[in-house]
Formats: structure tokens, C-alpha cells, sequence
């Protein structure tokens, strides 16, 4: 093959790694660009990839008035969430991707991703994306660089990452950093004109956790094409953390002050769409208490050198679900949201603003819907997709914490675990140490929601909140978190850990607890339990909070409510150990022995509290 292009706008950064330099060529040889640009995250190249976008229907701007430096972006029907069933997890070994990843060889995958990629950037600018994953030069941060033939991706990234020059200034002869490779898989050939969000039917989104690289095909939306999140943050990196004694997760990341001016840092594990953004934001309504913002989606944890785990936000931007953000459940979000923000999928209103369910009680009369359609409250559809979302900067947040971005991590004292589940689950329980709280984070189940494609509404195992982010095999990692436990207990601090559900719902199919600010009762109950200020009962499932123990000053609950909210019924709790055995045998064995011990421990507990 002839060397390629380096035709126009090719200016390689002179300081640039010869490696990074050197792998450019060779996917620039394969993919075929009409031009490459090495991107370097100023203002003015993002102005004109916006204003570019802008001509190519992509991009709508929105009304400076209402959202100054916003953007309207409307995907293609087909491109609108993560898509699991494409994701690949391509290890030597299938034992090492585990029964809950798809698993295809090394080898094979290169076969098929080869001439997929073969001329797939044909008509189209590649961009090179360098990028840091936590505070440059943090010790917990990392390296990568995303190479896309989309715009929406660069500028997206440029968010939600710590992109360009200062990015690649940290790559030299010996850094670590993850190549990750994207294409929107439809090359333009010569004349054709553009559609306004160029995907393909035919999506890959593989990852290669021995060599440490991320091949995406076929889609540009969230963390199928912004590679720097869910794939190298989430299951890249839980790899390399594996290997290294940290962890990569699933979680937020929030400070809290209490009325006395005790500091505390909480990580916390929640599915897609299960209210981590929300929790990161929260409004206290209780008296005296602060929540500051860290982090909203992914953690990187890392025992320190003092002996406490200790946390970073890895992302620089929140990529959030739009509906059912609003002034009464997510203040903090909509003030975020002032300027400066990309919408996907959302409805456009007629003064150029944007809309979506949730944001105020009442629709508009008249709107255009994500797909461009006219629209109106009684269209039958909802306005906005489900998954519809706003990238913003998190430095934007008005809550943001002052040590957000320090390099050293935050101290954590508690971590959470939580899902959305109708039945079963309490409001909030207590592990009764290290070992019952992994067990706890291995079991969780949630319904599904519109973040992926799949049935929505239906109980699934998503345990840690990483099904479908671990990068490697489930149950390794719960011996993982074993592992790290036992590193903390060394240290002499270990964080304490608890499970929570907000979503538990009455006979009448409402939920039982009111959410949102509210759950800042819960966060108070746990963290007067990390100081040890409030006693808590004892149950077959771990330690609630005893009679008066959870503060419901000024809160009116339906009759019966909190009953419920705490009720473990020991009979379906049981029929769930069942069905969390049949879950365990998947893995043929390589559940760590401690975990089944906490099931055997909890069906002894169940069925003693029958007698
Ligand atoms: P990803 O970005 O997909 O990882 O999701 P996330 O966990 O950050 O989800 P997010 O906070 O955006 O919440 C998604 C949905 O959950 C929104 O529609 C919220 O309105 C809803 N939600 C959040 N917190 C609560 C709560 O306390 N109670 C109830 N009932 N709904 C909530
Ligand atoms: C999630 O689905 O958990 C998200 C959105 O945070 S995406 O980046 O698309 O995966
Ligand atoms: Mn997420």
C-alpha cells in the first residue's frame, strides 16, 4: 500500500511521542482519511468543529438568549444508547472475560475488524485525540489517545476528557497509553454528500485487554464512541487495575459535610440511569448538611500510601441522562446546564431552547421531537428519547468540590451499593464488614433501563454496576475487591459498606420513599454509622437502622411506608438466594470461596428468622 494523504491540514506536533506518531501512520494506511488532525483542545478549534457541524446539520445551535454556546445534536433512530450485545471483550483466554462478557478471540476479531476498518474513514478527517483520564500528572491518572472520524466525538471528548496538547505532552518514551481506535464505519465516497449523523448497522465495540487497545465500529453515540469512558476508564482500566492493586468503577464520588463540619467522602455504585448523577448533585433536605460534587459516573480507588483508599474522578465532564432532570429533582443539574452544553436526543423548543420529560410538570404545546418530527403533549411518543443526554463541563457545576482535582484522591469512608428494584431490596442496609459488603456488591440486581438497548424494566444481575463494564472475568473481580480489602484492613481503615434503594415501590405501584433531596436521610444514617453515633438492628440481610434510627424530621411518608421500605421477607429473600446460587454457578468455580460463604451465611440467617 502507497503511504497515505498527510495531504491536508496534516501537522504533527513536533514534540509529539514517535510511537503515538508512528501508529497514527499505520491507522491513517488502513482507514484511509482524506485528512488528519492532531487535535489540540483550544477554544478556536472547538468553535470550528461546532461551527462546521453546524453547516452539516449535525449540530443545531440553540438560542445564545436561552443556552449561549449550546448545541441541539440528533442521532441517527438506529445510534441512540450503549449497545451490550456488540460489545466484545476479545482476552487470549475466554475464562478471562467470564460468562457475562461477549467473548471472541484476539485473532478472529482482528479478521473481522480488518477490512471493516479497511478504507472506513475514506472522505472523512481523521482526528487525534490525546487525552488524560484524571488531573495531568495526577499519579492516578492515565494516558490515551482516541483516534475518530467524528467531530461530535472530538468536541464530546474535549469535555468529558482532559484533551489535547497538555494531554500529549505527558506521553514520552516510557508513559503507558491506551490507543483506541474509532470510525464511524461509513466512508463517504467521492461527491456523496453527508448525512447528518453517519453511523453504520454493523457495530463493534471491542476491546483487547492484553494489549491493552479499544476498536469501535459503527456508532458515534456515548460510550460506544467516546472511548475514554466506559472503554478505557471502565474496562480497559479495570485490567490494568487488576493488575496494579487499584480498581476501576462504575461509581460517583461526593463530599459531604455534616452540621458539625465533619468532612466525609462516599463512592457510589450504581447501574445505568440509577441516579448516580442525581446523588452526586443532591440537595440536602435536611438541616446543616452539604453535598459537593466530585464525580458522577466513573472512580478510580486506590489504597495510599497512608493506608486509606483514596479516590479520583477520572472524567473532566458529566455525560447525564436528560429526562426526568429537573428543578425539583435535579437543581444542581439544570444550573450546570446554563451554556456551553451539547443535548442529543432531546426535543427542541420553538425559542430555541431545549426540552425533555421531567424538566418542568408540563410540556410545552408545541415542540420538535428528537427525531426532527412536530410534536405535541398528546403525539402518543415522548418528546425526548429516553436516553437522551447532556455532555456538560463538571467544572461548570456550581457544587463542584474544592478538591475535586486532586491529584493525591480523596480519602473514602463509605462506599454504596444500589440498584432500581421494585421488591425485596430495603432502603438502606449496613454490611457487617469488608467481606459481607463485596458479597453485597457481587449480588445486586436492577431493572433495566433505557442506557441500553434491551427489554427495559426487567431484573437483571448487574453486580457492582459493572456487568457491563468489567474487563475482565465477574468473579475475579469480587476476589480483586477481596484482595484490596485486605491491603485496607493492613493500612488499619477500612471504608464501611452499604447497599440502598431508592426504588422500592407500595402495592399501589408508587414508590415508597420520595427520592432525590430526600436521600440525604440515608446519607446522614450512613455516615453518623462510619463515627459510630447511631446504634443499628441487627436482621437476617445485614444491620438497619433502628426504631427512630433514620432521621424523618419534617418528612410526611404514607401510612405503613417506612414498614415496608425495611420489610425482609424471608421467604422471597430466600427464593433470591436461590436464584444468586444459580447466578454463582455460571462462573465455574471462580467464585471466591469467601463469597459463598456470605450466601451460605445469609440462607443460615433466612431460615433461622422463620423459626
Ligand atoms: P448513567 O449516566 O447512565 O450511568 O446514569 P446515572 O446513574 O448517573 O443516572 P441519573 O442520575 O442520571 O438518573 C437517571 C434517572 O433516575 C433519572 O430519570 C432520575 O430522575 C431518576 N432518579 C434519580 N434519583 C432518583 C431517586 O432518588 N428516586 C427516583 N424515584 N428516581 C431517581
Ligand atoms: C451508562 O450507560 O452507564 C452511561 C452512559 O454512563 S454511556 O457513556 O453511553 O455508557
Ligand atoms: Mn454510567
Amino acid at each position: 500500500m502507497s503511504t497515505p494523504l498527510l495531504t491536508r491540514d496534516t501537522v504533527t506536533p513536533d514534540d509529539a511521542d514517535l510511537r503515538v506518531v508512528q501508529w497514527v501512520e499505520q491507522i491513517a494506511e488502513l482507514t484511509q482519511p482524506d485528512a488528519i488532525e492532531w487535535v489540540d483542545g483550544s477554544t478556536a478549534e472547538t468553535d470550528r468543529l461546532t461551527r462546521l457541524m453546524v453547516e452539516t446539520g449535525t449540530l443545531t445551535r440553540l438560542n445564545p438568549e436561552h443556552r449561549p454556546y449550546s448545541f441541539l445534536a440528533r442521532s441517527d433512530p438506529s445510534d441512540v444508547a450503549r449497545v451490550e450485545s456488540r460489545t466484545f471483550i476479545c482476552s487470549e483466554r475466554e475464562e478471562d472475560a467470564g460468562p457475562t462478557n461477549n467473548w471472541v478471540a484476539p485473532d478472529e476479531m482482528r479478521a473481522t475488524l480488518q477490512p471493516l476498518f479497511d478504507g472506513a474513514m475514506r472522505g472523512r478527517t481523521m482526528y487525534v485525540i490525546p487525552f488524560s483520564m484524571g488531573p495531568i500528572g495526577s499519579p492516578l491518572a492515565k494516558l490515551g489517545v482516541q483516534i475518530t472520524d467524528s467531530p461530535y466525538v472530538v468536541v464530546s471528548m474535549g469535555i468529558m476528557t482532559r484533551m489535547g496538547t497538555v494531554a500529549l505532552r505527558q506521553i514520552t518514551e516510557d508513559t503507558e497509553w491506551v490507543p483506541a481506535v474509532h470510525t464511524v464505519g461509513a466512508p463517504l465516497l467521492a461527491g456523496e454528500t453527508d448525512v447528518p449523523w453517519p453511523c453504520s448497522d454493523t457495530k463493534y465495540i471491542s476491546h483487547f485487554p492484553e494489549t491493552r487497545e479499544i476498536w469501535s465500529h459503527g456508532s458515534a453515540y456515548g460510550g460506544n464512541a467516546l472511548l475514554a469512558k466506559k472503554s478505557f476508564a471502565l474496562r480497559i482500566a479495570s485490567v490494568i487495575a487488576r493488575d496494579e492493586g487499584w480498581l476501576a468503577e462504575h461509581m460517583l464520588l461526593l463530599k459531604m459535610t455534616s452540621p458539625r463540619g465533619r468532612v466525609f467522602h462516599l463512592a457510589a455504585a450504581f447501574p445505568s440511569a440509577c441516579g448516580k448523577t442525581n446523588l452526586a448533585m443532591l440537595k440536602p433536605t435536611i438541616p446543616g448538611w452539604k453535598v459537593e460534587t466530585i464525580g458522577d459516573d466513573i472512580a478510580w480507588l486506590r489504597p495510599g500510601p497512608d493506608g486509606r483508599l483514596r479516590a479520583i474522578n477520572p472524567e473532566a465532564g458529566f455525560f447525564g441522562v436528560a429526562p426526568g432532570t429537573g428543578v425539583s429533582t435535579n437543581a444542581t443539574a439544570i444550573e450546570t446546564l446554563w451554556g456551553n452544553t451539547i443535548f442529543t436526543n432531546v426535543a427542541l423548543r420553538e425559542d430555541g431552547d431545549v426540552w425533555w420529560e421531567g424538566l418542568t410538570d408540563k410540556a410545552p404545546d408545541r415542540l420538535t421531537d428528537w427525531q426532527g418530527n412536530p410534536w405535541s403533549p398528546d403525539s402518543g411518543t415522548t418528546a425526548a428519547h429516553p436516553n437522551s443526554r447532556f455532555t456538560v463541563a463538571a467544572r461548570q457545576c456550581p457544587i463542584i468540590s474544592d478538591d475535586w482535582e486532586d491529584p493525591q484522591g480523596v480519602v473514602i469512608d463509605a462506599i454504596i451499593f444500589g440498584g432500581r428494584r421494585a421488591t425485596n431490596a430495603p432502603l438502606v442496609v449496613e454490611a457487617r464488614d469488608w467481606e459481607h459488603g463485596v458479597f453485597m456488591g457481587a449480588t445486586v440486581s436492577s431493572e433495566q433501563t433505557a442506557a441500553a438497548e434491551g427489554t427495559v424494566g426487567e431484573l437483571r444481575r448487574d453486580p457492582f454496576a459493572m456487568l457491563p463494564f468489567c474487563g475482565y472475568n465477574m468473579a475475579d473481580h469480587w476476589s480483586h475487591w477481596l484482595d484490596i480489602g485486605q491491603e485496607l484492613r493492613r493500612g488499619g481503615r477500612v471504608p464501611r459498606i452499604f447497599q440502598v434503594n431508592w426504588f422500592r415501590k407500595g402495592e399501589d405501584g408508587k414508590f415508597l420513599w420520595p427520592g432525590f433531596g430526600e436521600n440525604s436521610r440515608v446519607l446522614e444514617w450512613i455516615l453518623e454509622r462510619v463515627d459510630g453515633r447511631v446504634p443499628a438492628a441487627d436482621s437476617p440481610i445485614g444491620w438497619l437502622p433502628a426504631e427512630d434510627g433514620l432521621n424523618l424530621d419534617g418528612l410526611e411518608l404514607k401510612d405503613g411506608a417506612l414498614q415496608q421500605l425495611f420489610d425482609v421477607n424471608a421467604d422471597s429473600w430466600l427464593a433470591e438466594t436461590d436464584d444468586t446460587q444459580k447466578f454463582f454457578d455460571q462462573f465455574d468455580g471462580r467464585v471466591p470461596a469467601a463469597v459463598q460463604k456470605q450466601l451460605d451465611v445469609l440462607r443460615g440467617r433466612l431460615t433461622a428468622s422463620k423459626q
